[in-house]
């Protein structure tokens, strides 16, 4: 049986290969919804409505357990979901508790890149009014590195334009750390830190993600222990053009350190 990863494009690959690393003897599938990418500038109703379509495709696959690798897709549909299906289904959450925590000692405060929709969300915001000091925590949303992201759109110099530009009206000397609260974002980790005081931290949710993965399947005896990795590539549209970016794009960040 296969963990499937979910994501309206190649943003949970991000998230996928943290889970390659760790869980080398587990099959996989990858579904990106390539028919409504993006969902970080359409609506809850919407995303909701494509999410819940997609996980209906999903399933006719051989599924032990589905990991939403979307924070869009898990603020607006993982509690339905969740009361939809009885196999394990884990979402994601921009990294605030830990980057809150990070800077506990130093006064630094956090900013959260996402997108849009994610921080318009409930569910944000009642992650953030949980963290004990709201008022060292700041947004800023950044729909178009999605669409750069899916253009496999990795130049350098273009990219540390877009992100000065978008930096222009922060202070960033006052930050401690960053949190990468889009599956996509990851993607451009190492072209950020360039432009980055050394001592900010970058902290993304894959981590977390996968460590409650192998918590559940644990839990419920799930977990392979010989085999060998083998991952299948699905999107909605059946566009074998954009199978092959996948892998593409899953290579690029293999090769990334
Ligand atoms: N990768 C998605 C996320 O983590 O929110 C967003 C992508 C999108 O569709 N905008």
């Amino acid at each position: 049986m296969r963990i499937a990863f979910f994501d309206s494009g190649i943003g949970g690959l991000t998230v996928l290969n943290e889970a390659l690393k760790k869980l080398p003897n587990e099959d996989f599938l990858y579904f990106a919804d390539t028919l409504h990418v993006p969902y970080g500038t359409k609506s809850k109703e919407e995303v909701s409505a494509f999410v819940k379509k997609s996980v209906e495709t999903i399933i006719k696959e051989d599924v032990k357990a589905l990991v939403i690798a979307c924070n869009t897709a898990t603020s607006i549909a993982v509690n339905e979901l969740r009361e939809m299906y009885d196999f394990p289904i884990i979402g994601m959450e921009p990294a605030v508790k830990p980057a809150v925590e990070m800077n506990r000692t130093t006064g630094k405060r956090v900013l959260v890149f996402a997108t849009p929709l994610t921080l318009k969300q409930t569910k944000y915001n009642e992650l953030i009014s949980r963290v004990d000091d709201l008022s060292i925590v700041d947004s800023l949303p950044l729909p178009e590195l999605v669409h750069y992201c899916e253009e496999l759109n990795f130049d350098e110099n273009f990219m540390i334009d877009y992100f000065k530009s978008k930096l222009s009206l922060f202070n960033i000397e006052q930050y401690g750390t960053i949190v990468l609260g889009c599956t996509h974002y990851p993607f451009y980790r190492n072209i950020l830190k360039k432009i980055l005081p050394e001592d900010v931290q970058i902290v993304d949710g894959s981590n977390g993600t996968v460590k409650r993965l192998i918590q559940l399947l644990g839990e419920n005896g799930q977990l392979n222990e010989t085999g060998q990795t083998n991952v299948k590539f699905m999107c909605s549209n059946n566009d074998i053009e954009y199978i092959e970016k996948t892998k593409q794009a899953l290579s690029h960040l293999q090769n990334e350190r």
